[in-house]
């Protein structure tokens, strides 16, 4: 989906190693661009674990570029159909920096 124009755009900001918004909010089935600004001092990125909820499976959400530097932007874009809440987390610090996207 990352080709498609995003319906919504939602920023999160990462500090080292968090994201500053935990918890954001879409609409099912909306193209979201997740705006990933890394303003840290180590590189972060942001991974959507998809409609199974699980990391690491094909239907993940990746940013571009996958490691995003201090200071640069990575860019998210999520389409996913039903409502639910879906978890999302910094790969290179997967169990301290992780937040929730909540589909209404
Ligand atoms: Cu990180």
């Amino acid at each position: 989906v990352a080709g498609l124009t995003p319906d919504e755009t939602i920023t999160v900001e990462a500090g080292d190693n968090f994201f500053v918004q935990t918890e954001i909010e879409g609409n099912a089935g909306d193209v979201i661009e997740i705006i990933m600004q890394n303003n840290g001092t180590v590189t972060h990125n942001l991974r959507v674990a998809g409609p199974d909820n699980e990391y690491e499976t094909g239907d993940d959400f990746e940013s571009t570029p996958f490691a995003v530097r201090p200071g640069e932007q990575g860019r998210t874009v999520v389409k996913i159909d039903e409502a639910g809440r879906y978890l999302y987390r910094c790969d290179f610090h997967p169990l301290e920096q992780t937040g929730t996207l909540v589909l209404l």
